[in-house]
């Protein structure tokens, strides 16, 4: 079975942190319902959520996906890039502690887990503005007794690695190949967002069908015609937070 944990939208969320976007007033009522609409496709896909309750005083809160690493044997909880968010964490590794023994990132490493991408046994890691090669160190030695190689690389241009590429089948990446390069992922195959969607290559994989953002509908058709099932919704209004899909939630096995 699948969990997902997720938290409810911090009501000041209209004070998130920006690294690329200018800032957008975000819609409250909108944003609850968008993500409502996100929980509740994951529910329909037959993952079990967990649903946190708000944190008042944590803006970025909503974004759990950076405050761990879950893999089946363990989870990693991050030491978050911007220091607004290293309060998010406590209440998170609360949450995990039932599911995983839990290994915890120490100063000077940070890590936003938006920056990590397990692909099988490899993980690949974002140096990027939030996320260190210290962490990535850390990583390494927590992760390696269950023999993941973890593996550091470039991302620019995006805010953390998962922005520009993620899994959406076994086999296969969807990728914006201007924010990452393809010859990080040897063996796989490669679907690239339409060159006018930038942001288009955030996609959840749960199971065999990917949870896909309607804001895309170029990128979405390529993916149509490749074979892969999709689930539809709407999170227009998170992205003015310069939040993706796989952001809010951390999916794991039980
Ligand atoms: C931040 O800058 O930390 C938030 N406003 C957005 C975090 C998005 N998280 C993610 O991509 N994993």
């Amino acid at each position: 079975m699948l969990i997902a944990i997720t938290r409810q939208v911090s009501p000041s969320i209209n004070k998130c942190e920006l690294t690329h976007l200018a800032h957008q007033p975000i819609d409250m009522d909108v944003v609850r319902a968008q993500h409502r609409q996100y929980e509740e496709a994951l529910k329909s896909l037959g993952v079990e959520v967990l649903s946190l309750p708000e944190e008042a005083d944590l803006p970025d809160s909503v974004f759990v996906e950076d405050i761990a690493i879950v893999v089946d044997e363990a989870a990693v909880i991050t030491r978050p890039g911007a220091d607004s968010r290293k309060p998010e964490t406590e209440s998170i590794a609360k949450a995990l502690a039932p599911y995983r023994k839990l290994f915890y990132i120490q100063a000077p490493g940070t890590l936003d887990g938006g920056d990590v991408l397990t692909v099988h046994k490899d993980i690949y890691v974002g140096l990027s503005s939030r996320s260190n090669q210290a962490a990535i160190e850390q990583m390494r030695a927590f992760l390696a007794p269950f023999d993941y190689a973890v593996k550091g690389l470039k991302v620019t241009g995006c805010l953390h690695l998962k922005s520009a590429v993620t899994q959406v089948a076994a086999d296969t990446l969807l990728v914006n190949p201007a924010w990452v390069g393809k010859d990080n992922f040897p063996d796989m195959k490669f679907i690239e967002v339409e060159p006018s969607e930038a942001y288009a290559a955030n996609a959840v994989l749960v199971g065999k069908t990917v949870l896909y953002p309607s804001s895309y509908p170029k990128t979405r058709l390529r993916l149509e015609e490749a074979g892969i099932r999709l689930a539809i919704v709407d999170a227009s209004e998170l992205a003015k937070a310069e939040g993706a899909l796989t952001c809010c939630s951390l999916i794991f096995k039980v």
